[in-house]
């Protein structure tokens, strides 16, 4: 028999830019064996990296492993400040981690200890981006032969410098791209008159089976985006995603009387407070908080039980700036739950997944995970210790007035 008891002996923060930075946590126990989280966040990862070196890391030392609760509630409760991104991320990896030994040490795969499959894979959709209407719809084109069953459409606007979503290259979209913040710029009246175009072409080309989504990406005030919902629901979305700013959680009642267009919230909450008006007022259809932003696994699964009261589901944030760390506890965690919707899945380079082997893959639209112990996922040291942090920030938005908006 295993023990039951498993010291941590060290914890370290590996730091590592293959394409892109990531943060990653190392616990080690004296049962020889270790795990990894991720704690990336990005554009601000040094902010997690000194949170986790100063104030969480010395606290860990000497802590079974084993009690992943209650090292949770120590490094939240314990710390008196709670909540915001920085804090969740650190807890987020250490939790990952944690669950990570704990499969190790059981010999079970993540989704054992939480409770067993639910499903035989994992709905994923991927982005399609264009600079255009047509180009978007070539994307989607694509996207449908690599075998996606769902896709996130986003398209350049003619006359908008840098609308969201819409990247260099073709295949590895990446937000983060200069030292400072890039400038774009946003014009919400060629927005709204664009969107609905771009989904009446793409069902045009693609027919109805397609799952279609689409992500507004905090730019819209409600009003606007009960504008948009009620003009995309011929086209049947899968969901409308981020619409308007959620920090004023009510404002989604407004969106919500206007239209059936479903929707999405939740990719830059951290904690179930951020949720729990939309989700028990019914304003909202799936959640997408995910493992790292969080708290990790230990948090996400108290938030999508309360979700499942409500039959809101889960549609996890899974875009590349979160590490495949992150991808592998997360496709356990939709493996178990019973209250799934979908998993964004934008696919890492090359490099970046070298950096982190692991056992999860895609086919015919789903990811599946394999049977290691753990959450499946590692790092591989020596390679990431090729590739030295890079600084790097997320664009800001403007009006074309001048006036900063969200981005
Ligand atoms: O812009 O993760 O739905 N996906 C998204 C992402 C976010 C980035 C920010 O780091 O909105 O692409
Ligand atoms: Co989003």
């Amino acid at each position: 028999m295993s023990s039951v008891v498993a010291k941590i002996v060290s914890a370290k923060v590996i730091v590592t830019c293959p394409g892109r930075n990531f943060v990653t946590l190392k616990i080690e126990t004296d049962q020889g064996v270790y795990g990894i989280g991720d704690a990336t966040l990005n554009g601000r990862e040094l902010s997690v990296v000194a949170y986790l070196e100063e104030h969480v890391i010395p606290n860990l030392i000497g802590k079974d492993a084993q009690r992943i609760e209650d090292i949770w509630q120590f490094l939240y409760r314990g710390a008196y400040w709670r909540r915001g991104p920085v804090t969740m991320s650190a807890i987020a990896a250490v939790d990952t981690a944690l669950w990570d030994i704990k499969g190790k040490i059981a010999g079970l795969p993540v989704y054992q200890l939480l409770g067993g499959r639910s499903r035989d894979g994992v709905l994923v959709y991927g982005h399609a981006n264009g600079s255009d209407i047509s180009h978007t719809s070539e994307e989607v084109a694509r996207y449908k032969e690599m075998g996606y069953r769902a896709i996130r459409a986003q398209s350049g606007i003619p006359g908008v410098k840098g609308a969201y979503g819409v990247g260099r290259g073709s295949m590895y979209y990446e937000p983060a791209d200069s030292t400072l913040p890039e400038e774009t710029v946003w014009n919400t009246r060629s927005y709204l008159n664009y969107t609905p175009k771009l989904f009446e072409k793409l069902r045009l080309d693609h027919g109805d089976e397609i799952e279609l989504l689409h992500d507004v990406h905090h730019r819209l005030t409600p009003l606007e985006a009960a504008q948009l919902g009620k003009s995309l629901e011929p086209y049947k979305l899968f969901w409308m995603e981020d619409s308007t700013p959620a920090e004023n959680q009510e404002a989604f009642k407004l969106i919500r009387q206007h239209t059936t267009t479903p929707l999405a919230v939740g990719e830059i909450f951290n904690t179930i407070w951020d949720c729990k008006d939309l989700i028990q007022n019914q304003l909202i259809d799936y959640i997408r908080t995910t493992v790292v932003h969080a708290g990790g696994i230990t948090h996400l699964r108290r938030i999508a039980d309360l979700a499942s009261l409500y039959q809101v589901r889960t549609g996890s944030h899974g875009a590349t700036d979160l590490s495949p760390a992150c991808m592998g506890a997360a496709l356990h965690f939709d493996t178990w739950v019973p209250n799934f919707g979908i998993q964004e899945y934008m696919r890492h380079t090359p490099e970046t997944d070298e950096v982190f082997p692991h056992d999860y893959s895609f086919a015919d639209g789903y990811l599946k995970i394999g049977d290691t112990p753990g959450h499946g996922v590692d790092i591989d040291e020596k390679l990431a210790a090729k590739y030295p942090y890079e600084p790097k920030q997320l664009p800001i938005a403007r009006l074309t007035d001048g006036t900063l908006w969200n981005w």
